[in-house]
């Protein structure tokens, strides 16, 4: 499936707006409205909207035009989160589990050009063992309740684009992207699948920023003298792909943006273009106020803005893949981004009485098991088929602090890393590794590429007593160096109530935030293997209710309406090497 996108033979109309709404199917005549990019459960004052679960239903109209007559027409999500089903003109046309990655339908015979249609969408948020993020619900005295094993809030809703679009009938469908350097020559290989287009062939043309062609042919196409591709240096070139008749008239064309880059693990180093990286920046959420999930560009492009002024160049799209355009955004402007499955909280036993409870075994015929290793599959294959083409993903990160201490662990990932392996043999590979899973322990530490670590020295462990947490960390870190891989320290952080202050080491103020990021920094500083620090998180975010929050995660270095707490500056005097 290739993102809708306009070309000489393409079109797309955006379907975002104001939709029906409502929590069952027989109301929604009754006046309910939603918005569409957003999550709905913020949206309003009824508890019963927040706190649903299971389906919400969204119905619109919309026409096809007329001048889409005799092409193939779609109807394409960016994502529902975490399950659809579709019916356009009462004609089920497509069902789709997993909430952050796109689905599409073909309408074609169901939806006439120049006539109008009902779409129907039916959004569910449930999660159980058996989906990706896992979750189970749980009858209890006073009605069922949705459990899960990560923080964050369980927003729901259409968070994207969703897209009416044309293509021809004999079309492109795919397109796969991988480059290369040879000194100073940039190396574009590229592939590309098609239906119905028998007796078809397809060709490409390479321009540069300026439009002017620098290659075109099939197979590998050489540009000598190229401009690459790095952090901090977003350029692009454009490949202009044809899907050409026998009769050599151009049936089908689709424009894809090329960075031309490479990336390896050498050592320790993890090199884009030969040279090391490394990472400085947050692991992130889409979360804000009112729109909770949704997608929105005055927040995305505001999030950027506010990661060029601190100096960072990096993040990772935790817990589940981001909207497409914040890659886009990060291809063009040269951020380096660790994209990430929605695999968060496989990991039964993790916070007991926090976020999960006693008396589930995380890997187990009535837990995690083989089906969810097969959404879990499937929610690999469908990220990295959605962002394979982004020069700015380097690492695929496939689940965020698993269990992976266990025989089972070990059998569970070990195809999971495999695929992904085969999928794409171009980037490294990683996970975020918990706390628990220490050197020795993890069994799953041994397929990833890079390490990668979320610790909490300081905090959860050690609070208050930083001198005492920062000889643990290092100890900790001297271990894992052991294994000569490189280290992304993928998540550390203090919760911090912006404005409180104290001249004590008292965790949740301002200056605790600040003293526990530098004494983290020191032990970076010392450990030769560390190429990166990820602060948890960018900004304050919503969660589940508990009495761990006050208002939410409070990890941010920003608030959750972007100002900076005190240790915003901190981090901009570090990572822009500012006295
Ligand atoms: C880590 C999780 C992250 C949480 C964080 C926290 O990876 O999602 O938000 O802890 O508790 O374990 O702040």
């Amino acid at each position: 499936m290739l993102r809708p996108r306009d070309s000489r033979t393409r079109d797309r109309r955006s379907l975002n707006g104001l939709w029906r709404f409502s929590l069952d199917r027989a109301g929604l005549d009754d006046g309910g409205e939603m918005a569409v990019p957003a999550s709905y459960n913020d949206i309003g004052a009824d508890p019963a909207r927040r706190d649903h679960i299971g389906e919400a239903w969204y119905a619109t109209t919309a026409r096809v035009p007329a001048g889409w007559a005799g092409q193939r027409v779609a109807l394409h999500f960016e994502s529902a989160t975490h399950r659809a089903r579709v019916w356009v003109n009462g004609v089920e046309v497509v069902t789709h589990e997993g909430g952050y990655t796109p689905f599409e339908a073909d309408l074609t015979g169901v939806a006439e050009p120049g006539e109008q249609v009902e779409i129907l969408v039916a959004v569910d948020n449930t999660l159980t063992f058996q989906s990706i993020p896992p979750g189970v619900v749980e009858m209890t005295p006073a009605g069922p309740r949705q459990r899960t094993w990560h923080d964050f809030f369980n927003y729901a809703g259409i968070h994207r684009t969703v897209w009416l679009c044309s293509t021809p009938r004999a079309h492109l469908t795919g397109l796969r992207v991988e480059t290369g350097i040879d000194d100073t020559t940039g190396v574009v290989r590229w592939s590309a699948t098609a239906e119905g287009a028998d007796g078809c062939t397809t060709r490409a043309v390479l321009r540069d920023r300026d439009g002017i062609v620098v290659a075109e042919g099939e197979g590998a196409l050489t540009v000598p003298g190229a401009t690459f591709w790095a952090p901090g240096h977003g350029y692009l070139y454009e490949l202009e792909v044809q899907l050409v008749d026998g009769g050599g008239a151009v049936v089908d064309e689709y424009r894809q943006s090329v960075g031309i880059r490479t990336v390896t693990v050498s050592g320790n180093r993890l090199l884009v273009n030969g040279e090391p990286f490394h990472f400085t920046g947050f692991g992130k959420h889409e979360d804000a106020a009112v729109s909770g999930k949704g997608h929105n560009d005055a927040y995305m492009l505001n999030d950027f803005e506010l990661m060029d002024w601190i100096g960072a160049n990096s993040l990772r799209t935790s817990h589940y893949p981001y909207a497409e355009d914040v890659l886009d955004y990060a291809d063009r402007h040269g951020i380096v981004v660790i994209a990430e499955v929605a695999a968060v909280g496989i990991n039964l036993g993790l916070g007991e009485g926090v976020f999960g409870a006693p008396g589930y075994t995380t890997y187990g015929p009535d837990t995690v098991n083989e089906r969810t290793r097969d959404t879990h599959a499937q929610a690999v294959r469908e990220l990295i088929e959605r962002d394979r083409n982004h020069p700015s993903v380097v690492i695929w990160s496939l689940a965020n602090e698993p269990e992976s201490d266990s025989e089972a662990a070990e059998a569970y990932f070990r195809p999971l890393f495999d695929l992904a392996r085969e999928l794409d043999p171009t980037r490294p590979l990683s996970f975020a590794n918990v706390a628990q899973a220490t050197p020795g322990r993890c069994r799953v530490s041994q397929f990833a590429d890079v390490l990668m670590l979320n610790r909490y020295f300081g905090w959860y462990v050690m609070p208050g007593d930083l001198a005492a947490a920062e000889l643990a960390w290092q100890a900790e870190l001297d271990e894992w160096s052991r294994d000569g891989k490189p280290i992304i320290i993928t998540e550390y952080g203090a919760d911090t109530y912006p404005g409180l202050h104290s001249l004590a080491i008292e965790p949740w103020s301002e200056e605790y935030q600040v003293a526990y990021l530098e004494m983290n920094h020191r032990v970076f500083d010392r450990t030769d293997a560390v190429i990166g620090e990820h602060v948890w998180n960018f900004a304050d975010f919503a969660t589940t209710p508990g009495i761990m929050r006050v208002g939410g995660n409070r990890k941010g270095v920003f608030t959750r309406d972007r100002q900076p707490k005190n240790a915003a500056f901190v981090l901009r005097r570090r990572w822009r090497k500012e006295a």
